[in-house]
Parts: structure tokens; C-alpha cells; sequence
């Protein structure tokens, strides 16, 4: 066996004028729960530090108060992030966290995410973009209670495939030939199969995802605008855990999901959904509260094995031949 605890951050309410400082201290107060409760790897939402600010048409000036600063790390100055990392580093945790990422070059604004691993400045095992950005690049309205996603015009699409990698600092107690196989993926790519087959192929063991989810945006969802509130929110969670149990037998993986959650700005509701799932898709943990909580399960890596060797044995049942279109043959 190889046994390791794992634990969803679950974030609750944040408006768009909550102060970083605000964030920070409940951000660490759930890293230093993780660590009393001996968990090994945690993952936290998209967009951690702030609220979901593709919701808002922001102006210019405004818009980059709600990125990380390229050199976040390596520049030594005090910010939130750089001070998230270190203290996951002090406390021995390997973390999972999603971030607007600005780089020096305003038109390049990107997502990504990064697993930081040991104290004092933790290095950054890997990285993510996001690659499928769901909404629109102009606003369905300006009206300050439009949910809007306005993603294509805040980001772009993320550049760096997705690349499996082991994560020898999860304190193993196993070679490292035997060391996890993670992959990230966030929010809107876990509604599509064809980035975690990608993972699926590389044997991935956990997968890490991070969410921003609307309960109610007519504009977005193909469901039918006549749904109500009530109907829509369940639809979201229904479509949310379809996927991930789903993708995760098929792929034979656990996957860890964490949401930010909650009623920002009195008005603008996210849904939960924060679980942990086995490889035959079974959810074993989930969140209770539409809040800041913390949802730990212990698994057992190689229960990933045997869907890997019998039904989802990729060297011996696909069928690549017959799978041109995917790539546009
Ligand atoms: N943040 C994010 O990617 N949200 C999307 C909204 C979907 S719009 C159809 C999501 O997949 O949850």
C-alpha cells in the first residue's frame, strides 16, 4: 500500500473589496489545520487570494490589483502569495493553489498554478494554465448584478499542455520511483475528457482541480432558462460531480476538488462540491458547509492499480486508430 492523507481547502465568501490581509489569515488558519491533522498534500481553490473577479467588467487600473505579480517568488518582497507558500513550507505541506497569474507583459495575463513543497521558500514542482476558458470576451452587461464570466478577455489560454509529474516532498515513505503522480486541471477543464486522458496516459494517481462554479447564470449554462434558482444550483452540482466521478473511474485516478464557494457580495453564489474521489469514482469525503472548511480523507495510491491493469488497461483495450477526429484527423 501506499497510504497518504490528503485534504480539500474549501473557501467560503469573498467579496471583491475583502482585504488580501483578510484572506491571507483565513487561508492560514486552513494550512495550519491541514498540518495538525497530519495531512500531506492539500489543494485549494482557483483564484484563491481574491474574489471571482471574471464575474465583473473591471476597468484597466482595477483589473491589476486582482493578478499575482510575475516574481512573486524569486523577488523577495512581501505578498500574499509568497507568504502562503512559506508558511505551507514551514508546516511541511505540499499544496495545490490556483492564482491569477500577470506577467510583465500585460497581454499575456494568465492562470496558473503552482505545488510548493518545503521551507524556507518552497520550490515549485509544476505549473498549470488553465486551458479551456469558458464565457465570453465582452460583458453580457454592465449591470453591477450581472454575472458575467469574462474570462476570454482577462486570460488567455494556457500554454503548458498537461504534463503529469511525481511529487517526491509528499513526506514518502516509499522510493521514488513510487512517489505520486499528480495532475492539475482547473475549473472549466474538468468538464473536458480530453485533458485528463491526457493524464489518464501518463498513469496519473491524484487529480487536483480548483473551482470557481456560478449556482445561477442563465447566460452560461446550455440548460434551459427556465430552470429557477433552486433547479440550476442542482444542475451545477449534478454536472460538477458527474464529471469528476466519471473522469475519475475512467481514468482510474483519485481527484481532489475545492471550491470557493459561498454568497459573494451578497449576491453572487458559488456552489460547494469540495470531495475526494476513489478511482471507481466513489465520492469518500465532501464538504458540509458552504464555508472555509477543510475535508481530509486517507487514501491508498494503489487502489489507482487495478482499473489501471483490467477495465481501463489503455495498452491493451484503446483503440487509437479510430480516434482521429479528437485531433482534428
Ligand atoms: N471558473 C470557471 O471556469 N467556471 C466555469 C463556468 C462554466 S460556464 C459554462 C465552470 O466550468 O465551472
Amino acid at each position: 500500500p501506499r497510504p497518504l492523507r490528503v485534504a480539500s481547502a474549501q473557501v467560503g465568501h469573498i467579496d471583491l473589496t475583502t482585504p488580501r490581509s483578510s484572506i491571507l489569515s483565513r487561508l492560514i488558519s486552513l494550512l495550519d489545520q491541514a498540518a495538525a491533522q497530519s495531512v500531506q498534500l492539500v489543494v485549494f481553490p482557483e483564484t484563491t487570494f481574491t474574489t471571482f473577479f471574471p464575474r465583473y467588467f473591471l476597468g484597466e487600473a482595477e483589473l491589476g490589483s486582482y493578478y499575482e505579480r510575475d516574481g512573486f517568488l524569486e523577488g523577495g518582497e512581501n505578498n500574499v502569495l509568497r507568504t502562503f507558500v512559506c508558511h505551507a513550507g514551514k508546516l511541511g505541506l505540499d499544496v495545490v493553489v490556483g492564482y491569477a497569474e500577470s506577467t510583465p507583459d500585460i497581454e499575456a495575463l494568465r492562470k496558473g498554478l503552482y505545488t510548493p513543497s518545503s521551507a524556507p521558500l518552497p520550490p515549485v514542482l509544476s505549473k498549470y494554465r488553465k486551458v479551456h476558458l469558458p464565457g465570453t470576451y465582452e460583458p453580457f452587461s454592465t449591470d453591477p448584478k450581472t454575472t458575467n464570466q469574462l474570462e476570454k478577455r482577462y486570460f488567455r489560454p494556457g500554454d503548458l499542455g498537461f504534463e503529469a509529474f511525481r511529487a517526491p516532498g509528499l513526506k514518502a515513505k516509499w522510493p521514488p520511483a513510487q512517489s505520486p503522480i499528480v495532475g492539475m486541471l482547473i475549473c472549466n477543464d474538468r468538464r473536458w475528457a480530453e485533458g485528463w486522458r491526457c493524464y489518464g496516459l501518463q498513469g496519473v494517481e491524484i487529480m487536483c482541480i480548483g473551482y470557481n462554479t456560478t449556482a445561477w447564470a442563465p447566460e452560461l449554462w446550455g440548460s434551459s432558462p427556465d430552470l429557477t434558482r433552486e433547479q440550476a444550483r442542482e444542475d451545477a452540482m449534478f454536472h460538477h460531480k458527474l464529471v469528476v466521478q466519471a473522469n475519475a473511474y475512467t481514468n482510474s485516478t483519485f481527484c481532489i476538488t475545492s471550491a470557493r464557494t459561498g454568497l459573494d457580495d451578497n449576491h453572487f453564489e458559488l456552489i460547494s462540491g469540495s470531495m475526494i474521489v476513489s478511482p471507481q469514482g466513489r465520492i469518500l469525503a465532501e464538504n458540509k458547509t458552504s464555508s472555509d472548511e477543510l475535508i481530509v480523507a486517507d487514501v491508498d495510491l494503489d487502489e489507482c492499480k487495478p482499473g489501471k491493469a483490467k477495465t481501463f488497461c489503455f495498452e491493451r483495450h484503446r483503440r487509437v486508430e479510430c480516434y482521429g477526429r479528437i485531433v482534428g484527423q
